[in-house]
Parts: C-alpha cells; sequence; structure tokens
C-alpha cells in the first residue's frame, strides 16, 4: 500500500507534465486575470497549462483589502462572475461585493474544472525565443528559485503565452532585458505602473490587454505595468474582464494560424 501511493502520485504527476510540454497557451501566473483566461481558454477547447510560483494559485484575490476578505466587482464584469458561479452581493448602484475566499477558490476550481492543468510551486525564470517569437516558457521549482540553487530548468513550448504575473510584469520585463526587441508599448519598452486612478486603471487595463510581442500577450496588472497605467485598489472587474479578452484574442489567433 505505501508504495501504491507513492507509485500512484508520480504516475499521475508526470502524465500530467508530459502532457503539457507542449501547449495551445501557457500562462504565467495563477491571479485572477490568468485564472480567468485559463477558464475561458480550455472551455473552448484549448490546451492549457498555467505556472504559479506560489503554493497557492490566486495571487492578491485572497485577501481582499488590508486583509478585509471582500473585493468589489462592478457590474461590466458580473456576466463572468455568473458563468464562473461566483456569488455576489449589490452594494450601490453598478457595484457588488464577493467574499474574496470564495471567489479566489471559485476561480481555481472552474479554471481546472474546464481542463486547465495548473502547476503550481513552479517558477518562470525565462521564455523559449525562437525566429523573433515567444514560443515557450522556462521553468524551475519555486524553491530553486527561493534558495538560488544552480538547476538548470525545463521547457514548454506553447503556440500562446500569457503574461499575468500582475504588477511585477515579470515575463515582459525578462524578455525584454535578454533580447534586444522592441514590445508594442508607447516607448517600446515596459513602462512601469502608475500610482491609483481607480476609474482611468479600470478602463486601460482592458485597452493593454493585448499581444506586445509576437507570441506573447499580457493581461491583468501587468497589462498596465507593461503600457504604463495606473493601479486601482481593491477592485476586480477590470482583472476578470481582461482575462475575459485575452482567451478572446488568443482564440482569434490561433483559429488564423491552423
Ligand atoms: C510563476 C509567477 C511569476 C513567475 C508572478 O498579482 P496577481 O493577482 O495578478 P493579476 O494581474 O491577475 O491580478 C492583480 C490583482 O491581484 C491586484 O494586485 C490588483 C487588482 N491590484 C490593484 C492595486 O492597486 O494593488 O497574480 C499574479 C500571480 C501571483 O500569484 C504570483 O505568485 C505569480 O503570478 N507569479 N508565477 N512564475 N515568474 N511571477
Ligand atoms: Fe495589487
Amino acid at each position: 500500500m505505501e508504495q501504491i501511493v507513492s507509485m500512484g502520485i508520480i504516475d499521475s504527476y508526470f502524465k500530467k507534465l508530459k502532457e503539457s510540454l507542449n501547449v495551445d497557451v501557457a500562462i504565467v501566473g495563477g491571479g485572477p486575470s490568468g485564472l480567468v483566461a485559463a477558464y475561458y481558454l480550455a472551455k473552448m477547447g484549448k490546451k492549457v497549462s498555467l505556472y504559479e510560483r506560489k503554493l497557492a494559485p490566486g495571487g492578491g484575490m485572497w485577501g481582499g483589502a488590508m486583509m478585509f476578505n471582500e473585493i468589489m466587482v462592478q457590474r461590466d464584469a458580473i456576466h463572468i462572475l455568473d458563468e464562473l458561479k461566483v456569488d455576489y452581493k449589490p452594494y450601490v448602484d453598478n457595484y457588488y461585493t464577493i467574499d474574496s475566499v470564495h471567489a479566489t477558490s471559485s476561480l481555481i476550481y472552474q479554471a481546472t474544472k474546464a481542463g486547465a492543468k495548473i502547476f503550481n510551486c513552479t517558477s518562470v525564470e525565462d521564455v523559449v525565443f525562437l525566429n523573433n517569437k515567444v514560443s515557450g516558457l522556462v521553468i524551475n521549482w519555486t524553491p530553486v528559485e527561493l534558495q538560488k540553487m544552480h538547476v538548470d530548468p525545463l521547457v514548454v513550448m506553447a503556440k500562446s503565452v500569457i503574461d499575468a504575473t500582475g504588477h511585477d510584469c515579470e515575463v515582459a520585463r525578462t524578455l525584454e532585458r535578454k533580447n534586444n526587441i522592441r514590445l508594442l508599448t508607447e516607448t517600446g519598452s515596459v513602462m512601469g505602473e502608475r500610482s491609483l486612478s481607480v476609474d482611468e486603471a479600470e478602463r486601460t487595463t482592458i485597452e493593454n490587454t493585448k499581444e506586445i510581442f509576437p507570441g506573447l500577450y499580457v493581461a491583468g496588472m501587468a497589462s498596465n505595468g507593461v503600457s504604463g497605467s495606473y493601479r486601482m485598489g481593491p477592485i476586480f472587474g477590470g482583472m476578470l474582464l481582461s482575462g475575459e479578452k485575452v482567451a478572446k484574442l488568443i482564440d482569434i489567433s490561433l483559429s488564423v494560424s491552423v
């Protein structure tokens, strides 16, 4: 029995890992934008893998605001909560509050239930760069990164990559730092995030959700970090809508390239 438990875990983990070595979409970061993108893409029948550095996916959604575990979402994004079967409460006019633990766990559940494979404790340290296109991810265990151990990584090939790493827009920064390239931003570089301005930030999150380099899309807070826009505090409609938008953009681009 002791061996069966270990064998079963090893067999099914490596099956999952092997099946994810070549995917349609590889998502970096399991915050709200990455999880919503994973849900919609998996539901469209795409092969999706998501890499999350931490033990628990969910990013900045668990903690609500200053650890008051409630978040706000505006009416524009309510159809996504309905689709993902997340409960919400009306607050005023177009604004709703949601228990952040319920919301975060629902997003994780629905993304995995739709078929997206989540690899937690896994950090993305680089991209695969082929023929001037982002063509995959370079991954390693988070403890390797934390301990600064010199252990070489593994590679996952992907038709499209999403940088959903939040405020740090890590994938875009790494791509820019290591390669002599221009991104699709006003300056051609990662512009960096600005201070808090709620309405402006919520609007630009959607606008800035795009393909910023062949093969590399940005979603969520990373899209504002890359394009030099504002933060918005604990209102999450923009994050959800950005995840939905990036899924639609990738669906269109993959169907054109078939
Ligand atoms: C693997 C990585 C790596 C890496 C990072 O921060 P997130 O929640 O991201 P979003 O954009 O979906 O949501 C942003 C939202 O939570 C937020 O912070 C808001 C609305 N802030 C407003 C404000 O004013 O502050 O999640 C990103 C996830 C995290 O879980 C990271 O651990 C993970 O990405 N991650 N995973 N490899 N290199 N970098
Ligand atoms: Fe934040």
